[in-house]
């Protein structure tokens, strides 16, 4: 192992296929290796996958601020491949005045509002699959579901809406290096993004909606009426794609924890924390960054200013000196203080949507379903930032 300044400088690439892969082993070789590593491949950036570190920056966003992008690339040096999120890649005080509107549209009175429906419809699906019997976990459920139950809340029509898929790609690739899958989900976009802006238009948008919502806040004043279709953007962005595969990832879990899936059945009351324990295992979201602003320290070593700082978010959530026996999924841990949703002022503003989701669904599935085998290999959808699923073949045992 190399040394330069204090910081082991580790011959790892996080977007290296095998790492995309199975990250674990390189979470393993990051973690022991230090509080914060250099990577080889990619001098500009600190990483850290310890859970202290990682809940540090993110609690520190004076210093490690999101303005100059989320992703590898620094919007101080290079320009952003889309406008910038007025939430994700804004900093105070722009992103007090944002994270509010969102915040109340997407508060706990609200999720009250929706849980009716969004329980009907996972019922609904699940009796689907269920007589289906042998089911593709994905296709047939964890991708549905989200597709149908939040473009719903937010207000925008059914036509089309596959184009939030290749669009949720795009994001999440385009916050890792130009690699080829980010080259491969951009030539997918073709009409995407026009469809995108279209449907962030309030002529577009079911009055009521959380979408028309944000309208409402530009009528009010709180924002302004230019701002309001880049925040519905940001609904369409980070709302679809992360709770498919963290749906997608808790049936992966399950079905790989017969034992564990014996005991959702037998209480489907465990049916939140079964989905909790899923994000902390398997993390949809696997890395955000943040850019030091000014020279400073973390763990006691020196970072400089418009450093890169790679935060390890499902290493961090598989880290022994915060987590026993991190690899175990287990749906009785209540594993508080994960961070499969961030921390701090950016902490996911929508995590009481992705829950109520994760609830209902897997509390439809320990109802009426006694056992949840693989069917089949399961296949990957390699992401540079989400830790995702193609395919995952299921047999679904009915009680
Ligand atoms: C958390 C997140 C992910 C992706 C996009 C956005 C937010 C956004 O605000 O556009």
């Amino acid at each position: 192992m190399n040394e330069t300044a204090n910081m082991p400088v580790l011959d790892i690439d996080p977007y290296a296929t095998e790492n995309l892969l199975d990250p674990y082993p390189m979470h393993e070789r990051m973690r022991e290796a230090g509080p914060v590593v250099r990577l080889a491949p990619y001098p500009t950036v600190v990483a850290c996958a310890r859970h202290e570190q990682v809940h540090a920056v993110f609690n520190d966003h004076a210093t490690f601020i999101s303005g100059a992008g989320v992703g590898l690339t620094n919007f101080n040096l290079e320009t952003p491949f889309r406008p910038k999120s007025l939430i994700l890649e804004a900093d105070p005080p722009l992103h007090t005045q944002t994270r509010a509107v969102l915040s109340r549209i997407l508060s706990p009175k609200a999720v009250m509002q929706i849980r009716a429906t969004f329980t009907a419809v996972a019922e609904k699906l699940v009796e689907r699959c269920v007589e289906k019997g042998t089911i593709c976990g994905i296709h047939d459920l964890a991708q549905i579901y989200p597709l149908k139950v939040f473009p719903d809340a937010v207000g925008v029509g059914d036509d089309g809406r596959d184009n939030l898929l290749v669009y949720g790609d795009l994001v999440f690739n385009s916050m890792g290096p130009r690699n080829a899958l980010l080259a491969r989900s951009a030539e997918r976009m073709g009409p995407v993004t026009e469809w995108i802006m279209s449907n962030c238009q309030r002529e577009h948008l079911r009055p009521g909606g959380f979408g028309d919502q944000i309208y409402q806040a530009a009528d009010a004043g709180e924002i302004t009426h230019e701002q309001a279709p880049l925040l519905v953007r940001s609904f369409l962005s980070a709302g679809v794609d992360t709770t498919i595969n963290g749906l997608g990832n808790a049936l992966f879990a399950l079905a790989h924890h017969p034992e564990q899936y014996a005991k959702l059945h037998a209480d489907a009351s465990l049916a939140r924390p079964a989905f909790e324990e899923a994000l902390r295992w398997e993390s949809t979201a696997q890395t955000f960054y943040r850019t030091a602003v000014r020279d400073c320290e973390i763990a006691g070593v020196p970072v400089a200013e418009n450093t890169k700082v790679l935060c390890m978010l499902a290493a961090a959530n598989r880290d022994p000196r915060k987590w026993p026996d991190p690899d175990r999924y287990d749906i009785e841990r209540r594993p508080s203080g994960h961070v499969a949703f961030g921390a701090g002022i950016h902490g996911c503003v929508g995590q009481a949507v992705a829950r109520l989701e994760g609830e209902v669904v897997l509390t439809a599935l320990a109802r009426r379903v006694k056992r949840i085998e693989p069917a089949g290999q399961h296949t990957r959808r390699l992401n540079n930032t989400l830790r995702a699923l193609d395919t995952l073949p299921l047999r679904l045992i009915p009680a």
